[in-house]
This record gives C-alpha cells, sequence and structure tokens, in this order.
C-alpha cells in the first residue's frame, strides 16, 4: 500500500513545497485501501462508553447543535436525511485496518501522528467552515464530500454563543470534489469546509499533532521542576557597594540569566524532556497493566512463544543523545540504553510486528526495560 503522488512530484517535493505550507489535492492517492468500513460499524463505535465521538446538526435544537457521544442505538433511527455528520476519534485505536494507513504517510515521523478521525456525513452534513491549528490528510473513503478552503487567517473571527468554532466570515477559494481514494492535504491554519454531497459519505482525517508554545512551556518548566536539583540556588556576580543598595545591577541579571539558561538549554535534560512530552497519550486512553508481574526471567520464554506488538494507545519513539546516550521514549517515560541496544530499539518503535528472533541476542541490559515494557502492557502478546 503506498500513497500515489502525480508522477511529477516525489515525496521530497511534497515535505519542501507543501508540508506545513499548502494544501494539495491528491486525485486517487490511494488504490489498494478497501475502506471497508460500514456507517453501522462506526456508529456502533460511537455507542462505547470509552471511545470519544460528537454529531453535528446542522439545524438542530440551535443551528450548529452539537452533541457528545456516547450515543444510544435508537438516536441513530431518529435522524433527519440531512444536514447532519457524526465524527468518532482515535479510530486507528480500536481498529487495526485503519491503523494501516499510517504507513501511507511513513516520510512524516511517526511521533508527530495524533489520531485517525472517521467522519459520517448525510447530504449537507459538516461541522462548519473551520480552522484547526495542526495538519491533516483528508481522506475520502466513501461517498462524495465538497471541499471549499479558504485562506489562513490568524485569530479569524467566529460566529457567537456556539458549542463548535464556525468562521463567521469565509470566504471560499478553490472548491473541489472529492471522490474515493482522493486525499486532501491541509497545512494548519487554513480555512476549510466540507459538506456531504449526494448520499452518504466518509472522510477519514489523518492528524497530526500540533501542541501549543503554552503547553510545552508548561510541560517543559514542570519537567525542570521535576529534575533541578533543590540546592541549585542564587548566588551573587562579583559585587562592590553600590551607591544605592536598592538597585538590581545588570551584573545580577547577567549571573542570574546564566543559571536560567543553563537549565533551559541543557540539551540532555531537553530531550529527556521532549521525548516523554511527545510519547504522552491521551488520558483516556489508558492502557490497563498486565494483570500480575513478569519476571526478567519470565521475559526471554514469553517473547519466544508468540510474536509481540506495540499496544495500539502505546506511543514510542527514540533519540540518541549528544553524548552518544541512545534513548527509548514510550508513553511518556525515557529508559536511557546503551548504544548497543539501537537495532533492537528500532524494531520496538517500528516493526509493525516484534521479531522475537532479533530479540534473541539482545544486550543483557534491555531485559529490565523489556520486562516493565510487557508490565506495563505497552508490549502485548499479537493476538491479544
Ligand atoms: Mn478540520
Amino acid at each position: 500500500m503506498r500513497l500515489h503522488l502525480p508522477p511529477e512530484l516525489s515525496i521530497q517535493d511534497f515535505l519542501d513545497d507543501y508540508w506545513q505550507k499548502k494544501p494539495l489535492l491528491l486525485r486517487n492517492a490511494i488504490r489498494d485501501h478497501p475502506f471497508d468500513l460500514s456507517p453501522e460499524e462506526l456508529a456502533g463505535l460511537a455507542c462505547e462508553e470509552e471511545v470519544e465521538s460528537r454529531m453535528v446538526l446542522r439545524h438542530g435544537e440551535q443551528d450548529w447543535e452539537l452533541r457528545h457521544g456516547p450515543f444510544d442505538e435508537q438516536v441513530f433511527a431518529q435522524l433527519p436525511d440531512r444536514d447532519w455528520t457524526l465524527l468518532v476519534q482515535d479510530v486507528d485505536k480500536y481498529l487495526p485496518e485503519v491503523a494501516e494507513l499510517f504507513k501511507l504517510f511513513h516520510f512524516i515521523p511517526s511521533w508527530r501522528f495524533d489520531d485517525i478521525m472517521i467522519s459520517f456525513a448525510v447530504p449537507g452534513g459538516s461541522v462548519g467552515p473551520h480552522t484547526d491549528t495542526y495538519d491533516v490528510f483528508l481522506i475520502q473513503a466513501r461517498g462524495r464530500r465538497r471541499w471549499q478552503i479558504g485562506n489562513r487567517a490568524e485569530n479569524p473571527a467566529l460566529l457567537p454563543d456556539l458549542p463548535i468554532r464556525v468562521l463567521a466570515d469565509f470566504e471560499p477559494e478553490q472548491e473541489w470534489l472529492l471522490e474515493p481514494g482522493d486525499v486532501l492535504y491541509l497545512p494548519p491554519g487554513v480555512a476549510h469546509w466540507g459538506i456531504g454531497e449526494d448520499g452518504d459519505c466518509m472522510t477519514w482525517s489523518v492528524g497530526l499533532r500540533a501542541p501549543s508554545v503554552p503547553e510545552m512551556l508548561g510541560s517543559f518548566t514542570q519537567y525542570l521542576l521535576d529534575h533541578v536539583p533543590e540546592d541549585a540556588h542564587f548566588t551573587d556576580p562579583p559585587l562592590s557597594p553600590q551607591d544605592s543598595p536598592a538597585q538590581i545591577r545588570p551584573e545580577a541579571m547577567a549571573e542570574t540569566g546564566r543559571k536560567l539558561d543553563a537549565w533551559l538549554a541543557a540539551p540532555d535534560l531537553r530531550l529527556r524532556w521532549f521525548g516523554c512530552f511527545s510519547t504522552e497519550i491521551k488520558e483516556h486512553l489508558f492502557i490497563e497493566p498486565r494483570p500480575g508481574t513478569v519476571t526478567t526471567e519470565q521475559v526471554p520464554g514469553l517473547l519466544d512463544a508468540q510474536p509481540w506488538r506495540r499496544h495500539p494507545f502505546s506511543r514510542w519513539a527514540w533519540s540518541t543523545g549528544g553524548n552518544g546516550n541512545l534513548y527509548l521514549f514510550v508513553c511518556g517515560e525515557v529508559f536511557e540504553l546503551p548504544e548497543d541496544c539501537q537495532a533492537v530499539v528500532i524494531q520496538l518503535c517500528d516493526a509493525p510486528v516484534i521479531d522475537a528472533r532479533l530479540l534473541q541476542d539482545m544486550p543483557d541490559t534491555l531485559l529490565p526495560v523489556l520486562t516493565r515494557l510487557i508490565d506495563e502492557n505497552w508490549l502485548e502478546p499479537c493476538d491479544d
């Protein structure tokens, strides 16, 4: 399965000219995925307690009525023929055939992806014109949907008093009717409006993660607070008597700046934080730890007995620090490993199925880490 780009456009061209810059419509880009999720199956997911879902009705109890799932099955029978849409978040976490689609976008780091949201719309159904703060690949999976896109605007005006963010002024600049297999790439901030055309339609939205800078600062400073030793204190620059003892002199600020900058810019601490931050999982996607604990001695036998995979909710990444350290990040935690573990770490993070043969000659230092990964259920047997 691959993404079919026009012959004159290479992946590198796409990354250079379009990624995070401008929209691109790719006609017939997915040709060998069955998209065989039925509207009934999607509605079934929206009825489940742990699945995040929403419904937007254009003319409900108010204009743009928003309803939150989980929904009762009978709700679907009472809906009008037109002008509503159902959106189900994180479908990739529940259906492996949906998660498969991430493979199409292997040219983007896997830790950048958030989820695949699937929306079903009847004719006229939509969430209104809006902007998103993240990149998205809108994949037409079933039926046809009309997409209008506008330009990029900073802080655009919204319609007042609505439960969803609908742009007050939306001027479409381009318009396309998407057919199954078409993919529309949108960078952050581009106004867009997708409306169900004739008959039902389904869009699979592959969404990226783009935490805000305040979110990153909040998380990073908390990480610093947890890791900077408490006995690191303020110290004076070389002092000389002051005419006004109340003055804060530039030398005092320079010294204070050096202290803070040393921690803010510490490369290793920053990398550890970023890896943990990027692999954190959403709270409601809680991974139940494996019942009973596993001992380090049991691990080689367990791994040998059957194929293993990453838990579908889990997030993984790895990196090397400036000091040559190898870091494995899983679900917001960091494991520091010797360099000779790199091949195994890559396999753990990237391979669809963990090959026990590669793990057979793994360095012993990896064993306690694998024990923890299995204990937490971040690694699970394939047939679970
Ligand atoms: Mn959107």
